[in-house]
């Protein structure tokens, strides 16, 4: 059976559970909304379904149900790799089950099928000025294939609002099919004097994209499967995700979803931390003269980070209240791979002083790392160095939670997203 058809017949299943919830138990209370929550950036209400992952505080993600050390040992991995094939978190993100070898075989081949990128679009992307902000890139290239977007094509000839789902099934295979081939397009341009690399047939997803970015180690070909697959999905209400879900429940399409969640996930407080982390410590490098700072010289900095009334990049989670297990699987990799890597030294060592910083400091909810605190190590060993280019990655990797959640809020018919705001008179009014 061909992933699409798996996918059908588990939309039946969902659609009478939803209806059943509703019809039996719609008027059932799930979650207070305090004044603090409505002024508080919406944190901690239950208002959203996300079956693809769920976030608990303490234990971190697990991705239908399983955490990254089982997903780990249970997905597929490329001969000799390993680590896990993004095609297969991909599958168990939008089926639920786990794939075979041969189901991650089909989604490899399948994607590399539709990877090509259109003349339109390399023209378009090839007028895009080279101190563009790789995001506004790559949010641009998206945006601009929606020009294609079969969906979009469908509901305009007339289509049953029932049989949504397929369509969209179709544009994500097609994004994120070419999503690396977007990405590495971008970075060529932006940072290597336009070289373009061709795809290699022989290589799985996230293999052809380091191969694409012209880095040829194997360590770091199975180091973006890794990557790929950690930064997948993070439940339903990162900014990304949600606004994704938000714009596509307007029924507008893929292209149009998931280049308004790049444009969140641009954000400093969300992806951009990845970048924001390593420029940190390469300023901190610099001012020192290079090499690898006292513990005492890095407090310093903290301080004089927090004393400048700006955050410490990589540390905190609107969620999370320990240690980002996405940053253990990195540290874990680094430890394998590169422990006597300066950078990642220095990022050990930023470890053992900044949370007792920020519990000093006294505001921050969570004190402990989140996976951005980690990433751009890794990228800076491999030789990525151009670190504006760090959330391009991210984007790569979040789009295949955002857009199996699309191809979900779709199959299960979710209506256009509408909460009521209130004014502050209101807010005063129900406290007199
Ligand atoms: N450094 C300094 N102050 C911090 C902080 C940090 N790392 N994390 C939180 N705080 C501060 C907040 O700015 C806030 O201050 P004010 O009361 O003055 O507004 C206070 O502590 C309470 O914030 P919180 O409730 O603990 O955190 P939020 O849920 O509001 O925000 C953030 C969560 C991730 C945005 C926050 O921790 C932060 O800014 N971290 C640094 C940036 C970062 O690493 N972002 C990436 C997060 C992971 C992610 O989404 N990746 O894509």
């Amino acid at each position: 059976m061909t992933l699409k058809r798996k996918l059908e017949t588990k939309i039946d299943p969902m659609r009478d559970r939803i209806k059943t919830l509703v019809k039996k138990h719609g008027d059932k209370s799930i979650s207070d909304v305090k004044i603090k929550q409505v002024l508080g950036g919406i944190r901690g209400v239950n208002c959203l379904i996300c079956d693809t992952s769920n976030l608990d505080p303490y234990e971190g993600i697990r991705f239908r149900g399983y955490n990254i050390p089982e997903l780990c040992k249970k997905l597929p991995k490329a001969p000799g790799g390993k680590q896990p094939l993004p095609e297969g978190l991909f599958y168990l993100l939008l089926i639920g089950e786990l794939p075979s070898k041969n189901d991650v075989k089909e989604i490899t081949e399948e994607w590399q099928q539709r990877s090509k990128l259109p003349d339109y679009l390399v023209k378009i992307m090839d007028s895009l000025p080279t101190d563009m902000h790789p995001m506004t890139q790559f949010s641009t290239g998206i945006l601009a294939l929606q020009k294609d977007s079969i969906f979009s094509k469908k509901y305009r000839k007339g289509i049953s609002k029932y049989d949504l789902w397929d369509p969209m099934y179709e544009d994500i295979m097609d994004l994120l099919a070419k999503l690396p081939s977007i990405a590495s397009f971008i970075y060529q341009k932006t940072f290597k004097n336009n070289k373009h690399i061709k795809p290699d047939p022989q290589l799985d997803w996230g293999g052809n994209f380091a191969h694409m970015m012209g880095v040829e180690n194997p360590e770091y070909k199975e180091l973006m499967r890794l990557y790929l697959v950690i930064h997948s999905d993070h439940e339903g209400g990162n900014v990304s995700a949600h606004t994704s879900k938000l714009v596509g429940s307007s029924l507008s399409d893929a292209y149009y979803s998931l280049s308004a969640g790049i444009n969140g996930l641009a954000g400093p407080l969300h992806g951009l931390a990845n970048q924001a982390v390593i420029r940190w410590i390469l300023n901190v490098k610099e001012k020192l003269g290079g090499g690898v700072p006292t513990k005492e010289q890095l407090k310093k900095f903290l301080w004089d980070t927090l004393n400048g009334g700006r955050v410490v990049p990589g540390y905190g989670h609107a969620v999370l209240r320990k240690t980002d297990p996405r940053y253990i699987a990195q540290r874990e990799f680094a430890l394998e791979h590169l422990p006597n890597d300066e950078i990642f030294q220095i990022v050990s060592l930023l470890y053992e002083v900044t949370p007792d910083i920020l519990k000093e400091h006294g505001k921050a909810k969570n004190p402990w790392p989140n996976v951005d605190a980690h990433s751009g190590c890794l990228q800076v060993h491999y030789g990525v160095t151009e670190y504006d280019f760090y959330t391009v990655l991210f984007g790569v990797s979040r789009a295949m939670g955002i857009l199996t959640q699309l191809v979900w809020a779709r199959a299960i018919g979710l209506p256009i997203e509408r909460p009521n705001s209130v004014t502050t008179d209101w807010l005063l009014e129900q406290v007199k």
